[in-house]
């Protein structure tokens, strides 16, 4: 049995501190159709997506489109099954709008846990698939089975929402306590291969750049050593960088760099495909984003820019010495139109000493929070007005949540 796994797509997503709003869109386009395509070569029986689906609560709706068109051609009309966790930042109830139509489509969205994922049994020429709590079960015409517990992401105050009366939970347990717990509930169905899917920050794993920070009650990190042996693979979303954290555990990492530091750090972006048989598995990645595609140049004068040689990638150019010439720049972004990823000048694009890596947030300001937001966004101050609407519209959310 063959699967795909992919993770952290961000559909909607602006790079980050690109001041020329660029809009990942196009990009996400093309590798989701080679993500379409690499699953159709290599003939893989499923595929899982762990999470992080869309970059925002309120995607815009050219992403959502996106997402449902590849689901569709990833399901081969209902006979090849797509799995989907919510990952930190996609809204749970957003994923779940489609599930009506997408579980009668071989397409199984779980996106909070101890809601079951299937309401029916489903049936097609190639497999059964059915569930029970946060268990799937999958049974090919080949006699083959493949059980996933799923696990998607949720804040600790939802996880205790939606378990409340739960026996299994002791409130004095830790978030990482309870998270094993689940986990450590036996599957109920008989199978070959046991699969854990997961969007977690799991210890030991390396950050990308530019993953949101997850608090796990009072631990940023979740304990592999937590995770049962039962499981023979672990597949997580949430880190950027592609890696695998022990013998079972892998991250697929994102699908495209998101800010400066990601194509520094891990320009390359992949799938990976995962072959089971009896006892073991052999994996293999396959590029989708190549390494010399995107980059970063770091240049002296906005005039060593013009002398540059066009690759025909994307491109992020760092500008030493501040903005001298309007005419250059023009210049410039002429002869990188459309993939110019952003231009910063008297500073590089990263944040090399990471704000709100050593600041904590909550001793910050609505304010100093909002405008550190938002230069990380955008690479520029917000403006008086903008500041102000934001604190207005905050006050009358905070006042109507009581
Ligand atoms: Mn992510």
């Amino acid at each position: 049995m063959k699967i795909l796994l992919t993770a952290d797509w961000h559909l909607g997503k602006v790079f980050e501190q690109s001041q020329v709003n660029f809009s990942l869109y196009g990009e996400h386009e093309r590798i989701l159709e080679r993500i379409v395509k690499i699953a159709d070569d290599e003939k893989v029986d499923a595929v899982v997506i762990a999470g992080d689906i869309f970059d925002s609560y309120n995607p815009p709706n050219e992403a959502r489109s996106l997402f449902n068109r590849t689901l569709v051609e990833l399901s081969q009309a209902g006979e090849r099954p797509v799995i989907v966790i919510s990952g930190n930042h996609d809204s749970p109830e957003g994923l779940a709008s489609i599930k009506p139509f997408s579980e009668r489509s071989g397409i199984f969205i779980h996106h909070l846990p101890g809601v079951e994922i299937l309401s029916q049994d489903y049936r097609s020429k190639n497999f059964y698939a059915r569930s029970s709590g946060n268990w799937l079960n999958i049974e090919f015409v080949t006699g083959e089975t493949v059980t996933f517990y799923l696990l998607p992401y949720v804040s600790e105050t939802r996880l205790n929402e939606s378990f409340s009366g739960y026996t299994l939970f002791d409130k004095a347990l830790s978030y990482n306590e309870k998270l094993q717990a689940l986990i450590s509930e036996p599957s109920p169905f008989e199978q070959d291969h046991l699969i854990l899917v997961s969007h977690i920050f799991a210890e030991k794993g390396i950050l990308g750049g530019s993953e949101k920070t997850l608090i796990l009650g009072s631990s940023f990190t979740f304990e592999v050593e937590r995770i049962p042996k039962d499981f023979s693979l672990v597949f997580l979303g949430h880190l950027h960088m592609q890696q695998q954290i022990d013998e079972r555990i892998f991250y697929p990492g994102s699908i495209f760099p998101m800010n400066v530091r990601e194509i520094k750090n891990s320009p390359a972006k992949s799938v990976s495909i995962f072959e089971l048989h009896d006892g073991g598995f052999e994996r293999h990645i396959v590029e989708v984003v190549p390494g010399d595609y995107v980059r970063v140049v770091s240049l002296e004068t906005i005039e060593e820019a013009l002398r540059l040689e066009d690759s025909g990638g994307l491109i992020f150019i760092e500008v030493k010495s501040p903005l001298t010439s309007q005419t250059g720049l023009s210049e410039v972004v002429r002869k990188f139109r459309g993939r110019l990823l952003g231009i910063t000048f008297g500073s590089t694009g990263d944040f090399e000493d990471d704000y709100f890596g050593q600041i904590d947030p909550s001793t910050l300001t609505d304010r100093d929070l909002f405008t550190e937001f938002f230069k990380r966004q955008t690479g520029k101050e917000p403006d008086e007005e903008l500041v102000r609407i934001f604190l207005e519209i905050l006050n009358e959310v905070r006042n109507e949540a009581g």
